[in-house]
């Protein structure tokens, strides 16, 4: 083949093969409660960890009724490595915990985690 189709095969072929970058967007680290655990009591918080600032520009904690229970943020939308919310005193039940944001590189993200309170 012609040289710049040779070169431009080259290219293709190293993009679809280049790993993921670790610094391609911010990830979730961890987050608290941890996802999938029980409790005995109500959270004092709601938090999620990042390696990368991450601007949350959504959080919503719902049972299993569906009904939405409000989060107060005190990160004032801003970029944060951790997000962190109080929650109002929640009753026994399952809750997830769901997130969109805007990392670093201006990626939008969202994730999702659950716990569950319990007697
Ligand atoms: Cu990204």
């Amino acid at each position: 083949m012609k040289p710049a189709t040779y070169l431009a095969a080259i290219v293709a072929l190293s993009l679809a093969f280049a790993p993921p970058s670790a610094n391609a967007h911010s990830k979730k680290e961890a987050t608290e409660p941890a996802n999938g655990i029980v409790l005995e009591t109500s959270p004092p918080i709601i938090s999620m960890r990042f390696d990368m600032p991450m601007r949350v520009t959504l959080i919503s904690v719902t049972d299993q009724d569906g009904t939405a229970h409000d989060l107060t943020r005190t990160d004032n939308m801003q970029p944060v490595s951790e997000f962190s919310a109080t929650p109002p005193v929640l009753p026994t039940g399952q809750y997830t915990v769901e997130w969109r944001g805007l990392a670093a590189d201006g990626h939008p993200m969202q994730g999702a985690f659950s716990f569950e309170i319990s007697n």
